[in-house]
């Protein structure tokens, strides 16, 4: 029997690399009448059932399993912003920051296009982002800086790249693995759309062991479902001042003796992040009470 990796499905057939070669293989009966279906990511049990085809015996125990993109056993976020051209939109980046924490993935930050910005507020966005996410990378697709720094965090884990269109993430991907040939560009959105509405998501590989899932990531924002008093827990700079505050359930918002609003003052705390913490806060807000 062998073991590999789900790496695309279409819908019961799954695309199986088992290392030497990708089997095309479908389920074993009784898999199938079980609720969960196989999954892009999934390491499976399978048996060989002629030249190139495979029959799965058995899905291997899952780490997790995201419902939007559908990708099993994600390791990681890689959330791409261009520092120009778009410029960049940090409500966004924070925005994805929160979904990335509540599903409980590391979160790697990566401005890209480091090219088209100056050095000064390239060092100062990044001492900011370094304190909200697991990794920061600077890079440049342009000119390969970070490139190498990239492939290493992509190396041996299951990610998904997220951010908005034009930031570079399939020029990225291009950069690790020319041989993915991936569309860049204005057109790209589009294909990518088409390739979400089918949700056939694929793992493509970065050359090293590292695969990520090809989808946009993430298309759905809202922070739906989180009370608001969890949210600044799924800030990593606030985390550690949230159990220090005078009142417990503190929003951090005008409340008297809140240690996030003195860290705030102290400069300690991104008052950026701070401001666009406050706005989502107000959102969720409003989300939680329909009246
Ligand atoms: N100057 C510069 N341009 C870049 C860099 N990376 C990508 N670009 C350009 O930015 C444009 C958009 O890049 P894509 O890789 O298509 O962006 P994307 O994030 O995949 O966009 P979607 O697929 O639409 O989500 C292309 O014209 C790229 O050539 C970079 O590091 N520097
Ligand atoms: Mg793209
Ligand atoms: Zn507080």
């Amino acid at each position: 029997m062998l073991e590999g990796r789900v790496i695309r499905s279409h819908s019961n057939v799954h695309y199986v690399d088992v290392g030497t070669e990708v089997l095309e293989c479908r389920p074993r009966g009784r898999l199938r009448y079980q609720k969960e279906r196989v999954l892009t990511g999934d390491l499976v049990r399978v048996s060989r059932a002629g030249p190139g085809l495979g029959v799965i015996d058995e899905v291997l125990p899952r780490r997790n399993a995201l419902v939007r993109p559908p990708v099993a056993n994600v390791d990681q976020a890689v959330l791409v912003f261009a520092l120009r051209e778009p410029d960049i939109d940090l409500l966004l980046l924070d925005r994805l920051l929160v979904l990335v924490a509540m599903e409980g993935l590391c979160a790697v930050v990566c401005f890209n296009k480091a090219d088209l910005a100056g050095e000064g507020e390239t060092r100062g966005l990044a001492r900011v982002y370094e304190a909200a996410a697991d990794r920061l990378l600077v890079t440049s697709a342009r000119t390969g800086q970070g490139v190498e720094e990239l492939r290493g965090t992509l190396a041996g884990r299951i990610s998904v790249f997220a951010g908005p269109s034009g930031a570079g993430k399939s020029s990225l991907l291009n950069a690790l693995n020319p041989e993915l040939g991936l569309r860049t560009g204005a057109v790209s959105r589009k294909v990518r759309r088409g390739v979400h509405t089918t949700r056939h998501v694929a793992l493509v590989s970065t050359g090293d062991g590292g695969l990520v899932a090809d989808t946009p990531g993430f298309t759905h924002l809202e922070l739906e479902g989180l009370d608001p008093v969890d949210l600044s827990w799924l800030y990593p700079e606030m985390r550690a001042l949230c159990g220090s505050c005078r009142f417990s359930g503190c929003l951090h918002r005008a409340e008297p003796g809140c240690r996030v609003k003195e860290a705030v003052e102290e400069g300690t705390i991104d008052r950026g992040r701070y401001d666009r913490y406050l706005t989502l806060l107000s959102e969720i807000e409003e989300t939680a009470r329909p009246w």
